[in-house]
């Protein structure tokens, strides 16, 4: 007996010391394990003998680091770093220097002759670093290199992650644990995980953050504070990153001592100017400014009669002597009963366009309303033509279940950037406008609320690391389509069994669509208040009627659905005559739109034949059903992924299934009494009651 003991824990000895090495997510998409395919290792030893790079530049020394770290890993072999070739062939050359071809950040990779080296050049060190991570990544799929020939521009020029981190260590709608930025500690402690996070970053090509939430407070202009970016900015630099601060607009009177923060008051400009001069001698490459004002609560200019682009005037004045921006965030919104939310940026915003300095950019939300599962364009795309605007997607999960559900997001980055505004004719999608093509600005950025945290894994769900990939690299080239996105990531993160890598990123790429049918089909929306989490389209009371859920839905015994044609909000009028023909017409309006739009009869017939109730119906049954199909996908790629991971994620399918249902029933049993309609088979009328499902939903809120 005791004998039989001993085996069994001497063979999980051996089985932990050997094979199995639970694969805790730290290292992201740059685990540069060993190879195990022999011949691809050896060919790519044969095209990487050493690294030369010379001069003193530490975005060029990062890269040369990098690359270096890299080969050992996927190769096995010790790749010196020597400062002169001679005439050594069989390495890899990094070199910048001018190239008509390329743009600031922008890589060639190119080889001279079979035997020659391989070239990575940029026009600056930035673009040199972005080529050795382009280049680990093609040995990471298991690409050749030995031929390779290819030029990268980005398409975009600020290429950011928000933080919605607080002073205290907290995040705004964030799932995956506490703020990275350990303020109490700095400046004088630096946690290595500051240098993994650029790192990460900079294998993408982001290059800069903005590192304390929108909601933001003073505190982080004052001198002390500002240290603590400063060592911050210290972590990010060798990886190209510049930093930018969230600022809280009437700083000038909570820590300047003045008595107005008003944009046109010379003191508060002058304050301003000082503060900016004050940064900056800190941080020498500081990035610049985001503001949320007017928004939500937050002060801003219109608290002192002052417009949105006075505000936003007064900071490009500061920023003017130096090489830094301003993000002015057109995510606004009043609480006017009779007014729609989904018109108001629009309406605040048109009035200013052309008056903006040349160092402004406004930042707007995807969708007119707040990063909802699925919203259509947000209808400014199509309407500033004088401002630069640029697009703010989030990738945490504040809708999308938090970091339980597996939502992979690249599709819904990519149905907003792919979108027609028509604005200068067919063909004027949002992608162009914001990446400043169409209405020819060279001033162009993007950005993405992070998703993560100080969890080991970084992201909460181990799968959500693909939505901080796919920004990325959207952010780089949005030409590029989510599946590329998701198989790459999945060869480099998960697995390369070439059938596991088909099961996963057909999981993905899936996946969002299965969360909207459960979740918020044909166009409905849910940014009513709290925690955003729980199903709730009951809820009819809050200090504002745009917080409550009936304003979204507007069921009633007739319909489901927002009228926004011109008999209804006339939120479509804000549109090109193109878009708003399309979607004004529920006939012709995509399916995925409907209830965004119009207020549908529960027995209207749609293009699928079925009625709108029964449509919906049909739609949160599958969604639900298709959990349980994800889950099953995910058990088939056992034998290929890392066991740890695969519990994890098996356990939050889990909780993804329950929580879908959950979902469903809410929504089924909330809109029957109004539609008057029974389920249509072949679903089963759910086992619970709807006080069940809000008793349920009362627990998930108890505090
Ligand atoms: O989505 C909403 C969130 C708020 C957020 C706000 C914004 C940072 O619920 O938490 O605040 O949007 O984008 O400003």
């Amino acid at each position: 007996m005791k004998y039989i003991q001993w085996g069994k824990w001497l063979f999980l000895i051996l089985l932990t010391a050997t094979n199995v090495r639970a694969d805790d997510g730290y290292r992201l998409w740059l685990k540069y394990d060993l190879l195990k395919d022999v011949a691809k290792r050896q060919a790519y030893a044969r095209s990487a003998q050493f690294i030369v790079v010379s001069g003193n530049s530490p975005v060029l020394k990062t890269a040369a680091t990098e690359l270096q770290a890299g080969l050992q890993g996927l190769t096995g072999k010790s790749v010196p770093i020597i400062a002169n070739a001679g005439n050594r062939t069989g390495g890899i050359v990094l070199t910048v220097g001018a190239d008509a071809n390329l743009v600031d950040d922008g890589y060639r990779i190119s080889k001279k002759g079979a035997a020659g080296n391989l070239i990575i050049s940029g026009k600056t060190a930035n673009g040199v670093l972005y080529g050795a991570f382009a280049l680990l990544r093609k040995m990471q799929m298991l690409e050749p290199i030995e031929t390779l020939s290819l030029t990268s521009n980005p398409r975009i020029r600020y290429r950011l992650l928000n933080h919605w981190d607080n002073a205290n260590g907290t995040i705004e709608r964030g799932y995956a644990g506490e703020s990275l930025w350990k303020w109490y500690a700095l400046p004088e402690t630096i946690d290595p995980r500051y240098q993994d996070y650029a790192r990460a970053n900079a294998s993408l090509g982001i290059n800069g953050t903005v590192v304390n939430n929108v909601n933001a407070t003073a505190r982080f202009l004052t001198n002390e504070y500002l240290e603590k970016v400063a060592a911050l900015a210290k972590a990010f630099r060798p990886y190209g990153i510049r930093v930018y601060l969230s600022i809280y607009f009437p700083a000038p009177k909570t820590i300047g001592g003045l008595s107005t923060a008003d944009p046109l008051d010379p003191q508060v400009r002058k304050w301003w100017a000082d503060k900016t001069k004050e940064i900056y001698k800190l941080i020498p490459d500081f990035g610049g400014f985001l503001v949320k004002a007017n928004s939500e609560g937050e002060p801003g200019p219109q608290d002192y009669g002052r417009s949105h682009a006075d505000g936003a005037n007064m900071l490009a004045e500061a920023l003017a002597p130096y090489d830094g921006i301003v993000m002015w965030r057109a995510f606004v919104y009043k609480a006017d009963p009779n007014g729609d939310r989904f018109k108001a940026a629009h309406e605040e915003f048109m009035p200013y366009d052309g008056k903006f300095d040349k160092k402004v950019i406004v930042q707007v939300k995807n969708g007119p309303i707040d990063f909802q599962p699925r919203e259509p364009f947000s209808p400014l795309f199509g309407a500033m033509t004088k401002t630069p605007l640029s697009v703010e997607f989030q990738i945490t999960q504040e809708y999308l279940g938090f970091a339980t559900h597996l939502v992979y997001e690249a599709p819904i980055f990519k149905e907003c950037l792919e979108a027609d505004t028509y604005v200068k004719g067919k063909g004027s999608t949002v992608a162009k406008v914001i990446d400043g093509s169409l209405h020819q600005y060279s001033m162009s950025a993007i950005a993405g609320v992070a998703n993560t945290g100080s969890d080991r894994n970084w992201t909460g769900h181990p799968l959500a690391q693909a939505n901080w990939y796919a920004f990325g690299r959207l952010a780089w080239d949005h030409t590029l389509t989510s599946e590329a996105i998701a198989g790459e990531w999945v060869k480099q993160t998960l697995t390369k069994e070439p059938q596991a890598v088909e099961r996963i990123t057909d999981m993905l790429m899936r996946s969002r669509e299965i969360y909207v049918n459960y979740n918020t089909p044909l166009g409905l929306s849910r940014p009513w208040t709290g925690v955003h989490f729980a199903p709730e389209p009951w809820q009819n009371k809050s200090s504002r009627p745009d917080w409550t859920a009936i304003y979204y839905h507007r069921a009633d015994s007739v319909g489901l659905g927002f009228d926004r044609t011109a008999k209804g909000s006339n939120a479509l009028a804000q549109y090109a005559p193109e878009v708003r023909k399309m979607w004004g017409n529920p006939a012709t309006c995509p399916l995925p739109y409907l209830l965004w739009f119009h207020h549908v009869p529960w027995t209207q017939k749609l293009s699928t034949g079925r009625t709108l109730w029964d449509e919906l119906c049909t739609r949160f049954y599958t969604g639900a059903d298709s959990v349980k199909w994800m889950q099953q996908q995910w058990a088939q790629v056992k034998p290929a992924v890392d066991p740890v991971l695969f519990a994890d994620v098996a356990g939050r399918l889990e909780t993804q299934h329950k929580e879908a249902i959950w979902w469903r029933d809410a929504w089924v049993l909330y809109l029957q009494p109004f539609a008057r309609q029974p389920i249509p088979a072949p679903f089963k009328k759910p086992e619970r009651s709807l006080e069940d499902v809000k008793r349920l939903v009362d627990i998930y809120q108890l505090r």
